[in-house]
């Protein structure tokens, strides 16, 4: 690969104080930048080192949780308190708020992340990610973060990326001037600008979602995704279907080539009120930031995403993300079958 793009550091932090972002988040995430080269690493020699399967015990949300999930959820950890550049920690793997190192509790942010992204493909070779959401704290520094820290509507974050996992490792990020990619270049170890200043395409020709659950979607969402097989996304062409599974890898893919993607509330518990899987605070309003940054738009129905309130670190939500007609015709075909 031809090393073209400026290196992270550089397009951060610049030369002679011309910074992309404040110091204290540039550091923020050039201190996740290094976790996920050993994430990556360690992805990539998964079926060598054993690490792969499932671990004997459930998270929160009552799932299996894999090796190499509490890994990634570890490093993340460990690291961050090492560096002491956030004073608290919100991740997918832990029911409460992750305590800082005393150094980091001088910090002014708070981060949230799911460590390890689609991990259901991670025995079978399939692209994951690492997703991050920073956001400033509201109490004072010089002290623990507390859980209002964390719960700020996604219009909020200073910054939010995302790491995948694929053929490159790819790093993606905003900090609310527009989104930039990079790819890892293995042999300097360096993520290297490849993707600067992406924009999504307005229209798309995809559309992700789990079909298999279709039946318990409400049927505006059902009628939309039926009329997608037969409508013309203005190529002359009906939509393609493309769902991996991997929240990451399918939001990156739409993210460059345009689309939709939906995981809307189901009933496929009789016990719970219809609900979405993806959870606010690590999954989508990161993603949604990123997204309206492109130029597209996010929502749960008739909500923007980064304007809900969570009312708590693993709230969940019905999410309808990507191109912004696309999803201006999802609401308009939602909005006639109430
Ligand atoms: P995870 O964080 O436990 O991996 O769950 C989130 C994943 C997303 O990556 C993906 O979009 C979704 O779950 C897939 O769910 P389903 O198998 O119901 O389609
Ligand atoms: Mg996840």
């Amino acid at each position: 690969m031809e090393l073209i793009g400026e290196s992270l550091r550089v397009h951060l932090l610049g030369v002679g104080g011309n910074k992309k972002v404040e110091q204290a988040v540039g550091n923020v995430l050039l201190d996740l930048a290094t976790v996920a080269k050993t994430i990556a690493s360690e992805v990539n020699r998964a079926g060598l080192a054993g690490i792969i399967g499932n671990v004997n015990h459930r998270n929160v949300h009552g799932e299996q949780v894999q090796k190499l999930d509490v890994y990634a959820n570890d490093l993340i950890v460990a690291s961050l308190r090492a560096s002491g550049s956030v004073c608290g920690m919100a991740s997918e793997e832990a029911e409460d708020i992750i305590a800082s190192s005393a150094i980091g509790e001088n910090s002014e942010y708070v981060v949230c992340f799911d460590p390890l992204d689609g991990s259901s493909n991670i025995d079978v070779n399939v692209s994951i990610g690492t997703i991050f959401s920073i956001y400033k704290r509201k109490t004072r520094s010089g002290g623990p973060a507390i859980l209002d820290d964390f719960l700020q509507p996604g219009c909020n974050q200073v910054a939010a990326g995302y790491f995948v996992y694929g053929t490159s490792t790819m790093f993606v990020y905003t900090a609310g001037d527009g989104v930039h990619g990079f790819t890892l270049e293995p042999t300097i170890g360096e993520f290297r600008l490849s993707h600067p200043r992406i924009k999504t395409p307005e229209r798309g020709k995809i559309y992700s979602c789990n079909e298999g659950h279709s039946a318990t979607w409400d049927e505006g969402t059902r009628v939309y995704v039926e009329s997608l097989k037969t409508r013309s996304a203005g190529t002359g062409r009906p939509y393609s279907g493309r769902y991996v599974g991997s929240f990451v890898a399918d939001f990156h893919r739409n993210l460059l080539k345009g689309g939709i993607f939906l995981y809307p509330a189901d009933r496929r518990d009789p016990k719970r009120p219809a609900e979405g899987k993806l959870r606010l605070m690590y999954e989508c309003n990161p993603l949604a930031f990123i997204q309206e940054q492109a130029g597209g738009v996010a929502v749960e129905i008739d909500k923007r995403m980064l304007e809900i309130v969570p009312r708590g670190i693993h709230h969940r939500v019905a999410l309808v993300i990507g191109s912004r007609i696309d999803v201006e015709e999802y609401l308009a075909c939602h909005a006639q079958h109430v």
